[in-house]
């Protein structure tokens, strides 16, 4: 049997869940708008991950005899200024999502409710391996940089992730001939 206050928190988060997809996806269509279709199915699949999340939270809630809510939201942002401003939003927006994925944490354990902490360690473990992904692939953007044909090079790394379905970004898989 779960809180009030925790059932309040978790619809919140179902409710960031479904930003983030949303989000995710808004972003995909830019970046196949742009030419960009590596970037454009890496994001596409996150969209989809961020969903998975979501009904993860759901399925909870109602295991535990909680309502969960489908809130609505407004439309996340449409237009950037360049990739690499895009990936930074990303980034920034994970961070966020781990500093309510925490806020969570703390919550479970002053009640303390021990199932919904042991509920939550997935989101913790997720929240990290996002950021460390999303954190590298700033930084192979800044090592390749989006001058010349920096973007090309960039996008078909992406487009190898999103084809491998890995978030382990370890090395520069072609590296342009200079
Ligand atoms: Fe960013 O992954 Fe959901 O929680």
């Amino acid at each position: 049997m779960l809180s009030e206050p925790m059932i309040n928190r978790l619809n919140e988060q179902i409710n960031l869940e479904m930003l983030s997809s949303h989000l995710y996806l808004q972003m995909s269509s830019w970046c196949a708008y742009k030419a960009l279709d590596g970037c454009s199915a890496l994001l596409s699949q996150h969209a989809d991950e961020e969903m998975a999340h979501m009904r993860r939270l759901i399925d909870y809630l109602q295991e535990t005899g909680g309502l969960a809510l489908v809130g609505g939201m407004q439309a996340p942002p449409k237009e950037f200024n360049s990739l690499q401003e895009m990936f930074e939003k990303v980034y920034a927006h994970e961070q966020f999502i781990t500093s309510k994925i925490n806020d969570l944490v703390h919550l479970a354990n002053t009640e303390p409710d021990y199932a919904t902490l042991q509920f939550l360690q997935w989101y913790v473990a997720e929240q990290h391996q996002e950021e460390f992904f999303f954190k590298s692939i700033l930084d192979k953007i800044t090592l390749i940089g989006l001058e010349d044909r920096g973007l090309f090079w960039i996008d078909r790394e992406i487009a190898a992730l999103a084809a491998s379905g890995s978030k382990e970004v370890t090395a520069i898989e072609s590296t342009p001939q200079i």
